[in-house]
């Protein structure tokens, strides 16, 4: 398995995120890679490249243009207005103030702009997106050219990043910059498959209304999980988009027995779209002891997902999502690909 991967992501680390009412240090930090390579290195997955730099081009395809100008500014403007502390929202245009244009002050653009108060902004945020999406495109590249799969070890993650909004840790949705972008490479059916433990709100938001890009999700009920108020099941798509979109809200709890049955239900609806390529939205808070999430899989059960994964027979690009059981998410992780690899 082809790895893409930046030491640059190590420098990148913000020290604030909302959380239960406290300022705690983020769970979406730099170890994780750390973890994850150290892991790749121990088992011999050596096939290890760096990334090689894409344009906004791509970016552009899929986000806001007003949006990707305030993530590029936000901090300068934060810091002009004179605080001191990292980039967190304070209001939003919320249900009774719909509100009509984008207000000038940063305090009011980082609630516009925001979905989640939790992701804190500072001054490595906009580069290390652009990084992220870097890694995730030379991914693709890979794929697009031999055929063979790639792992992009993209840090921050982005299947919450919508159209014009960013949260839950994410700022460019790098599995939608992806799908896209393979769509404009000639493919004509691109299916995102993501199974992090939160729902892919924003892979959802971006082809909400297209039947080019199928959109799965499985995910802890946004009944009970974060971000709440995206990912039922009744949501299927609108117009051309309907049909494709499937949300698979399974309850607190979950272990792989009930969660892996899903999967198959969701691989079949996959291959019955005969994609020209899948992209996995590859998380590992669906493990037991991950901090912020409820479901229970253990770590042999990712060897298992990576064969059921490889077992569609796809071209696939596979992408790093979330994980915050830092010392574990190094097996978990590379557990995926090498059941992948060992089919
Ligand atoms: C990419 C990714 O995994 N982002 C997740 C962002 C979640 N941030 C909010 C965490 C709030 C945790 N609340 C716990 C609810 C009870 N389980
Ligand atoms: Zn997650």
């Amino acid at each position: 398995m082809q790895i893409i991967h930046s030491d640059d992501t190590r420098s990148r680390r913000t020290h604030t995120e909302l959380f239960g009412g406290q300022l705690v240090a983020p769970f979406e930090c730099p170890e994780r890679i750390d973890y994850i390579i150290e892991r790749a290195r121990h088992v011999g997955l050596t096939n290890i490249k760096g990334p090689d730099a894409h344009d906004l081009s791509a970016v552009l395809a899929v986000h806001d243009a007003g949006y990707i100008g305030f993530l590029a500014n936000a901090w300068d403007e934060w810091k002009t207005a004179g605080y001191e502390g990292e980039a967190i929202p304070n209001i939003w245009p919320s249900r009774r103030m719909p509100g009509g244009p984008v207000p000038r002050h940063i305090e009011a653009r980082l609630g516009y702009y925001a979905l989640a108060g939790e992701t804190s902004l500072n001054a490595d945020t906009f580069a290390s997106a652009l990084l992220s999406k870097d890694i995730a495109l030379t991914a693709l590249d890979h794929v697009l050219q031999t055929g063979d799969p790639a792992f992009g070890l993209c840090r921050p993650p982005g299947h919450h990043a919508a159209v014009d909004q960013y949260g839950g840790y994410c700022f460019i949705n790098n599995a939608a910059v992806c799908a896209q972008r393979a769509l404009d490479r000639g493919h004509h059916r691109v299916a995102v498959l993501d199974i992090d433990f939160h729902h892919g709100n924003g892979t959802q938001d971006i082809f909400y209304e297209r039947a080019d890009v199928l959109t799965i999700s499985l995910h802890g009920d946004p009944m009970d999980e974060f971000p709440y108020f995206l990912g039922y099941a009744n949501e299927t798509g609108r117009g051309p988009g309907e049909g494709y979109n499937i949300n698979y809200p399974l309850p607190s709890g979950t272990d792989y027995a009930a969660w892996s049955r899903h999967l198959d239900d969701a691989m079949v609806k996959v291959r019955d779209y005969r994609p020209d390529l899948v992209i996995i939205a590859l998380g590992v808070d669906t493990f037991e002891n991950d901090p912020i999430s409820s479901f229970t899989l253990q770590s042999n059960d990712y060897l298992d997902i990576g064969k059921r994964l490889q077992s569609m027979a796809l071209p696939t690009l596979l992408l790093m999502e979330g994980g915050y059981a830092v010392e574990e998410i190094g097996v978990n992780t590379i557990n995926i690909l090498q059941g992948f690899d060992t089919v």
